[in-house]
């Protein structure tokens, strides 16, 4: 098959890689000079590139290599193709470099594993070669991006020898576009894949944005919203989504779709063009793509469908990376609807993939959004662990569970879902939310990494052992074949992809800790402000502080102790709409009323939810005395006046934090400014205006919150801000 091959251009040339847009656009990528200094640090390095191969891949390695090096320290590096080839960098498999005459045999010090690399130096034919090597393609592209990232930050490289493996094979954004361009909880833009109905003719974006992943060791993106418009799998839209993967391909990027699973009774195909309806029951289906009249998973002809429909797009894209599938879920169809489970659907999809090497991701999202919300034994919560749990080791080898963070919907504080542990002889994948749906919009800042690695290392103590959620969503607690990190990114055609530069750094730390969730958020945060503004030291306080502050901050201002939402649930998910949690089918409620606030979710008195937890998270959580007073009001009801650890009321804590929230919003405005004349100008001033928006924002959150639970509680405000005289 002949493969377009389409590179992404970088677009900061050497002497505007400081200005604003170009920065923007080229994100941590952009390779700024670095100054005469650190620039000699780096004198000793190679001039000359050698590829062990030729696939895209290593080419688009090849080419990043070269880039990068001389908008760093202008110099341009010659690619070599014969032997001899002098000291130069060198790029290629493990299997590649054995084939050369190598003075001592070269071996990595552990175990190298796919899309893992090793950077080394060696002595090849008599010179002294810089090796960038790993055991597959993917893994050189990595070694490179690792390698331009050290200089671009100024560490050494001398005498370099590291091996990097990924913590889990699935590395994964899902990008919620819909076919007409818009994209479901987008902040940057319109798709970069999508235009009225059709992939776009110009993919430049899409090529930049899968350089921008492999950059950070994502592998797959799954290009189209979960809830899946049907018309993605006919066979003149699979001719178009071909073009996306041709543009992924260079940079290692898998491309997967979301689908529907009624596609086979909904959808027409070119195999069947002339058909208007459905075939009858008794009718066998005439191709491939010929709608039925069912969707039944357990249906011999809905099975045949899938499998032709996989052959098809394999035949397109002999890399396809698989489905994600959202199923009985928010009015999305499901195998409810024929009594089946969602393990007879995921496996219907993951056997017609299995052939081709291909995955499903069976989204967990699964609740009903028509809950009877009088009912106190009602609770959304349970909803992902009572639909699951009972399932396991229903799901075939190739599919996954793939689970939110946290039991209701990327809440700035949730507790992580129970189903991380209730799993044990079915595949997992955490799902975060990079996108900020429920923390700002991209209009406020939030570095959500920090929040992120206390889901992953929140150990759930399954057997009384350790096992922290990112050994069980990789698979290594018990044993599974396949499993790892999904991200919902959400990028747009807005020069800085996410509406915001700073928001950048949400992406960027979704790369870095599903690659090693073992590294802490004050290094990913350091390494993206010095690749992205650079390593002035003002800057990099400055910018790493505020944004490690962001999180603590924008919880404090809309919806501390773990309240839940407190925005409108209904409406927008930004403004404050506190009673929009209430009286609603949804199932985020709080609870809130003239004596208390929270929900009961306890084994004793509650919903039960507590329980779904192995019994050491249940004993944390259960006892008032030692529920953390974070996620108090997420699993106990409690008078305003109920004491907390802090020592403070519960009414008072809401008052303080919003206070103290606004005027960390507003404090952030005075920081940033320090940078003026630091950093580019157009990055400047536009961050600053978002910064001075917020703090207004916060001011609003603040009002609104405090106000409310005044109404509610009658309880003053011990510092007379809120509701009447000062007491104190
Ligand atoms: O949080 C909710 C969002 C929906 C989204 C859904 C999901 C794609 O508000 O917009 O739909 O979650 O994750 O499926």
């Amino acid at each position: 098959m002949v493969t377009a091959l389409i590179f992404a251009t970088p677009v900061s040339l050497r002497a505007s890689a400081d200005t604003g847009v170009a920065a923007d656009t080229e994100a941590w990528l952009r390779y700024a000079p670095l100054d005469a200094k650190t620039a000699k640090s780096y004198a000793q390095l190679p001039e000359k590139t050698v590829v062990l191969g030729d696939s895209v891949v290593l080419k688009a390695a090849q080419q990043e290599l070269i880039h990068g090096v001389e908008q760093m320290l202008g110099q341009t590096l010659t690619p070599r193709n014969q032997t001899p080839f002098g000291n130069a960098f060198v790029l290629g498999t493990l299997t590649e470099l054995h084939s050369l005459p190598l003075s001592h045999s070269l071996y990595p010090s552990r175990e190298l594993e796919a899309d893992g690399y090793w950077l080394t130096t060696a002595r090849i034919l008599n010179s002294e070669c810089l090796v960038i090597t790993a055991v597959n393609d993917r893994g050189v592209l990595y070694g490179v991006f690792a390698l331009l990232s050290k200089i671009a930050r100024g560490e050494s490289i001398a005498a370099i020898n590291e091996v990097q493996n990924p913590y889990a094979s699935i590395r994964w954004v899902n990008q919620w576009d819909n076919p007409d361009g818009r994209i479901e909880r987008g902040y940057g833009g319109r798709s970069i894949f999508f235009d009225e109905g059709k992939v776009r003719d110009d993919l430049t974006r899409a090529s930049q944005y899968a350089r921008l992943l492999a950059s950070i060791g994502i592998n797959g993106c799954t290009i189209n919203n979960v809830n899946a418009a049907p018309s993605v799998l006919e066979d003149s839209f699979i001719a178009q989504v071909r073009r996306i993967a041709d543009a992924f391909r260079p940079w290692g990027v898998q491309l997967s779709l979301s689908v529907d699973l009624s596609s086979p009774k909904v959808i027409t195909g070119a195999g069947n063009a002339h058909v208007e309806t459905a075939v009858s029951a008794v009718q066998p289906a005439r191709s491939a793509a010929a709608p039925l009249d069912t969707f039944d998973p357990l249906d011999p002809r809905v099975a045949e469908w899938w499998r032709k429909k996989a052959d098809e797009i394999y035949r397109q894209i002999p890399d396809f990376g698989g489905f994600v599938v959202k199923a009985d879920s928010e009015g999305r169809s499901g195998p409810s609807a024929y009594g089946r489970t969602h393990a007879d659907a995921a496996n219907v999809i993951a056997r017609a993939l299995k052939p081709h090497g291909g995955v499903v991701f069976y989204r967990a999202f699964v609740y009903n959004h028509h809950l009877d919300w009088h009912d106190l034994k009602n609770d959304r919560a349970k909803a992902a662990y009572d639909n699951f749990h009972p399932l396991d080791g229903a799901f075939d080898d190739n599919a996954i569970v793939q689970i939110k963070n946290g039991s209701i919907d990327f809440q700035v504080r949730e507790p992580v879902s129970p189903l991380f542990a209730g799993l044990r002889r079915t595949n997992e994948a955490i799902e975060l939310q990079i996108t900020q749906e429920y923390t700002g919009q991209q209009k406020h800042l939030c570095f959500l990494v920090p929040m992120w690695k206390e889901v992953l290392d929140f150990d759930m103590r399954v057997d009384g052992s350790s096992t922290p959620v990112k050994d069980l969503v990789s698979g290594r607690v018990f044993h599974r074949p396949v499993g790892g990190f999904v991200g919902v990114a959400n990028v747009g055609l807005d020069a800085n992809w996410l509406g915001s530069p700073m928001a950048m750094a949400n992406l960027y730390g979704f790369g870095r800790l599903a690659w090693n969730p073992n590294l802490s958020a004050e290094t990913i945060i350091d390494e993206w402000t010095r690749l992205a503004f650079g390593s002035d030291p003002l800057v990099v306080r400055t910018v790493t502080k505020l944004q490690l502050d962001s999180w603590p901050a924008y919880e404090s201002y809309t919806g501390p102790l773990g309240a839940g939402t407190l925005t409108n649930i209904t409406g927008n998910h930004y403004d404050p709409g506190p009673e929009s949690s209430e009286e609603n089918g949804w199932g985020q409620w709080h609870r809130a009323d003239h004596d208390g606030i929270g929900m009961d979710r306890t084994i004793a008195t509650g919903t039960g939810y507590i329980g779904q937890y192995p019994p050491a998270v249940q004993k944390l959580y259960e006892s008032l005395a030692n529920c953390p007073d974070n996620l108090l009001l997420f699993f106990h009801h409690v008078p305003y006046t109920y004491v907390l650890h802090s020592g403070k009321t519960v009414v008072q804590h809401v008052y303080d934090s919003h206070y103290e929230g606004a005027k960390r919003a507003a404090e952030f405005v005075t920081r940033w400014k320090t940078l003026e004349g630091h950093i580019d100008d157009e990055r400047y001033r536009d961050i600053l205006s978002r910064f001075e928006f917020q703090a207004g924002e916060a001011v609003k959150w603040r009002d609104t919150i405090c106000n409310w639970i005044y109404r509610l509680s009658s309880i003053p405000d011990k510092k007379g801000r809120v509701g009447g005289p000062p007491t104190a």
